[in-house]
């Protein structure tokens, strides 16, 4: 038939892309990544730079998943997908993509092929198993290993990063370099007084002061693996400029996680992709035995380990979970990537963890209105303003994200409009991006602008904007912060709308990252970092704590799981 098999069969068989002494590996899951198959499509076509530069009209591979396996999109055995097509509409036609469909390998979880796979016993044990390959999942396993142990990283999806992989306006800090080089005074109290402002004072303040104390660290940390976080922004609900990412305006997230990749393999670290944890063995006397991993090749089997760190991210492309946690928001758009399916609530829920504020999802403001492409809160950041469908401003653009949502779900349209010039797309090269999706109204005036979009107050609000700005006094909203006005042709608005963005809640966690039983009891050998935890962030999270999260409390799971399996 017309597919990728046939045609690389006709070429040489199968021992083109597969070798069969590493079919003997398949128990132990060395398979399921397919690192051989894809160094077999690199061998012939080329690595992505390569085939950049040769017969592609444009380049469908420079994204912000960074260099993933070909086997994400490409299959010799069934329709190949493409992945940005999750997030994405891009029309394109993909090489075989008129390949019949297999059933999806992970389409539920299979309950007696679990009971199986138990029953059966471990086919490998290591010391530390990290289920997540997201920034507190490489954090986590990156620092366990500097520590001494053995450690698997499994994955799910066919490309590490999840949500960390898309996030955009940065990491928060206080006390580092990059502050004091701006002149910019900051303190710990401070970090921590606007993390619980904006939590409504429903955060853990002991998680809060951890993350204060050890920020700065956290950037250290990954400038130290080769991260460049000299950038430096303001973000919503923080009463100075401590969001830290890249130079040049490029996004934090495919940035940190390229860096954790590399970091990884240079430590020699396994990371398995296409390795969905569907249960977490107990021992009799409840500590934790290992899980049960479902490969996409190799099955359903048991890997045994004294420590396993949870860093599976949030649920907010749940649908399911959404409603039922949070039915007033089950209909809302998610500014999520497909991974974030709550998976690690409902594997710790179901061996007696505890949860906390479970209910509490973000809604972020500014999500591209009717698609899934978020517009980063650094956009208000740098400078752009927030107006109704008449142009008119109705709330400070850097105020947090629960009151921005409000406020636009009480405007006559319940969308708003985010308006910038040249000036600010010149200082953020995301904006580029949106403008490459065409998400962007252009003009070469206000006026015009306020014509093609229908905002007939916009020329008179920009002209207060400006005032304000030239004054440094909002005097009608109070924003803080006005770093650029409106002036430098061409002019650019973009439709918003509230969307999921966080999971505030999930496994309750103490200060050392261990998961707590329903008697706020230490489950022996289990730890948790990242969104799938619940406590730090109270019932709102403020822009860039959460990659701050993922650094300083994926390195202490990390770090205390390595300690916990090497003391047995
Ligand atoms: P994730 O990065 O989501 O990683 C979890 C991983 O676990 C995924 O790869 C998933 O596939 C895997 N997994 C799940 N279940 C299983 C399983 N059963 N078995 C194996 N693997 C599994 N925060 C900031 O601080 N600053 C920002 O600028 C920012 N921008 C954002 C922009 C967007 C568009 C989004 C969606 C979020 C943003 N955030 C930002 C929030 C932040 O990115 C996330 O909260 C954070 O990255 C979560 O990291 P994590 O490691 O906990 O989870
Ligand atoms: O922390 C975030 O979620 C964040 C900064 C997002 C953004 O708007 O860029």
């Amino acid at each position: 038939s017309n597919n990728l098999a046939s045609f690389h069969t006709d070429m040489s068989g199968c021992e083109s892309c597969h070798v069969a002494e590493k079919m003997k590996d398949i128990k132990k899951g060395i398979t399921d990544s397919q690192t051989h198959e894809n160094e077999q499509c690199r061998s012939c076509h080329g690595s992505y730079e390569e085939l950049a530069s040769d017969r592609l009209e444009f380049d469908p591979h420079a994204s912000h998943l960074g260099e993933i396996n070909c086997t994400s999109c490409h299959s010799g055995h069934d329709k190949a997908t493409l992945t940005c097509n999750n997030c994405h509409n891009f029309e394109m036609d993909m090489p075989f993509a008129d390949t019949k469909a297999k059933k999806k390998w992970d389409a539920g979880w299979n309950q007696d092929k679990i009971q199986k796979a138990i029953a059966q016993g471990p086919v490998e044990t290591v010391d530390v198993i990290i289920v997540g390959g997201g920034s507190a999942g490489f954090n986590a396993a990156i620092s366990a290993k500097l520590a001494g142990a053995n450690v698997v990283l499994f994955e799910k999806a066919p490309y590490t990063g999840g949500n960390s992989m898309l996030a955009a306006g940065g990491i928060n800090a206080v006390g580092t370099p990059q502050q004091k080089a701006k002149g910019i005074e900051d303190t710990v109290d401070w970090y921590a007084e606007d993390a619980m402002k904006g939590g409504r004072y429903q955060n853990d303040p002991k998680l809060v002061q951890i993350l204060a104390e050890e920020s700065a660290g956290a950037v250290k940390w990954l400038e130290s693996l080769g991260a460049n976080m000299d950038d430096l922004k303001r973000s919503g609900g923080a009463r100075v400029e401590r969001t830290h990412r890249p130079s040049g305006g490029a996004s934090v997230g495919p940035h940190i996680i390229d860096t954790l990749r590399k970091a990884a393999i240079e430590r020699d670290i396994e990371v398995r992709v296409n390795s969905r944890v569907e249960k977490i063995v107990l021992n009799e006397d409840k500590s934790v035995a290992g899980v049960i991993v479902h490969g996409r090749h190799s099955g359903y089997n048991m890997v045994a380990a004294d420590s396993i760190v949870l860093a599976t991210g949030g649920y907010g492309m749940n649908k399911e979970m959404v409603a039922y946690y949070r039915p007033t928001m089950k209909d809302m758009t998610s500014s999520n990537n497909v991974t974030a399916t709550g998976d690690g609530v409902l594997l710790a829920k179901e061996i007696g963890a505890s949860m906390t504020d479970i209910d509490w999802v973000q809604a972020h403001p500014t999500i591209g209105k009717d698609s899934r492409i978020l517009i980063s809160e650094t956009v208000r950041g740098v400078g752009a303003i927030m107006v109704n469908t008449d142009g008119e401003r109705f709330i400070s653009e850097l105020t947090t994200r629960d009151r921005a949502s409000d406020a636009i779900l009480k405007q006559k349209d319940q969308y708003a409009w985010l308006v910038f010039d040249e000036q600010l797309v010149e200082k953020k090269k995301m904006v580029r991006g949106y403008e490459h999706l065409g998400m962007l109204s252009k003009a070469n005036t206000i006026e015009e602008l306020a014509k093609i979009t229908g905002m007939s107050k916009l020329p008179t609000t920009a002209v207060d904007y400006n005032k304000y700005q030239a004054a440094g006094k909002d005097s009608a909203f109070g924003r803080e912060d006005m770093p650029l006005n409106l002036s430098k042709a061409p002019f650019y608005a973009v439709k918003v709308a509230p969307g999921i963005h966080h999971t505030m809640g999930g496994v309750a966690v103490d200060t050392d990252a261990n998961v707590l039983n329903l008697q706020s009891w230490k489950m022996e050998g289990l730890f948790a970092a990242g969104e799938v935890t619940g406590g730090l962030h109270g019932h709102n999270r403020l822009g860039g704590n959460a990659i701050a999260e993922t650094v300083v409390f994926g390195r202490k799971a990390g770090e205390n799981a390595a300690k916990h399996a090497l003391d047995k």
